[in-house]
């Protein structure tokens, strides 16, 4: 079994509503270590980081808080580094611009293994703008540009090993920009979005993207956005997208996950708890890392029937 990392990061600057910052004390206080040790786990609880300190370029007037965004993924990408390097890291965001940090971090550890990075975005949105694109200036939407290498990052420490395109894989999208979805289907990044899932299944999409992550002997990270279930399901959001994944469908990713044995770090993002319900969207999240982690309602199935 790994040793499993938490890694707290309560960086609420990728968009204007504020709360996300509380997101790691949620996890911590829905049980998430605890959960963890009962799978059988030796779990380390690191804290919540800090941004590192910048000089807030003057960057284009129309991005929000790039300073502390360009701090944070300074941050995150050495904690990253770090933290992969000796097990399975949970970073515990935090809204989205934290995987601008987590997964090039990981990303550069991959490449020190020569194995190739994947990444499995399970969100309603594709948050794939550049800093040209993003017309909400909110830079949670867009770690996917940044960690594949786009320019127009200017200030941003550099990208140590960008991923391919090919090597991306969303589900779960109802959200997408104009600029995104041009950008996307000129892309080799595979999308699958609600519609798609509706009619193939949550299951096949996954499995297939799996299948060339262990052909390829890939490292994957797993970024999970609140937004991806369904607000019904999941209500501490600042982003409410109608319409998303059930909750049997993302307990089902999470279970798929973990029986391939692939996932080698794991991001818990956009949970705002000062939007939560008596806490329901923070054991939701607990509960879908337990999945991905290997727990599960029987160890075996019932014997076949006829
Ligand atoms: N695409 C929109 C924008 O760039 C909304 C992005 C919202 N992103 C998240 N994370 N909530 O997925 O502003
Ligand atoms: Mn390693
Ligand atoms: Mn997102
Ligand atoms: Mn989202």
């Amino acid at each position: 079994m790994p040793l499993v990392h938490l890694v707290g990061a309560p960086l609420d600057c990728g968009k204007r509503r504020a709360g996300c910052l509380m997101g790691p004390d949620a996890y911590r206080t829905a049980g998430l270590a605890r959960v963890l040790e009962d799978l059988g786990y030796e779990v380390t609880d690191h804290g919540n980081l800090h941004a590192a300190p910048v000089e807030v370029p003057d960057g284009p007037a129309h991005l929000h808080a790039l300073g502390d965004t360009i701090g944070w993924t300074t941050t995150l990408q050495k904690a990253a580094k770090e933290a992969i390097a000796t097990g399975f890291p949970i970073f515990l965001g935090g809204d989205h611009a934290l995987s601008l940090g987590t997964a090039t971090g990981v990303a550069a550890h991959a490449k020190t293994e020569g194995r190739p990075q994947f990444i499995l975005w399970l969100d309603a949105h594709a948050d794939f703008h550049t800093p040209a694109t993003t017309e909400s200036g909110n830079l949670h939407g867009t770690p996917l540009a940044y960690l594949t290498g786009q320019p127009g990052f200017d200030g941003f420490p550099p990208v140590p090993a960008p991923v391919p395109m090919a090597n991306v894989c969303l589900l779960g999208l109802r959200s997408v920009d104009a600029a995104e979805r041009a950008a996307l289907q000129q892309s080799e990044v595979r999308y699958h979005d609600m519609r798609q899932i509706d009619e193939l299944g949550i299951a096949a999409p996954l499995r297939a993207f799996l299948n060339d992550v262990a052909a390829a002997n890939g490292a994957l990270h797993v970024s999970l956005d609140v937004d991806f279930l369904d607000p019904a399901v999941a209500p501490a959001v600042g982003t409410t997208v109608p319409g998303g994944a059930t909750l049997r469908e993302a307990h089902l990713v999470m279970e798929i996950l973990h029986d391939s044995g692939l996932m080698t770090s794991l991001d818990l993002v956009e949970l705002n708890p000062f939007l939560d319900e008596r806490g329901r969207t923070a054991q939701v999240m607990v509960d879908l890392a337990a999945s991905g982690l290997g727990r599960r309602i029987f160890d075996r199935p019932t014997r076949a029937f006829t």
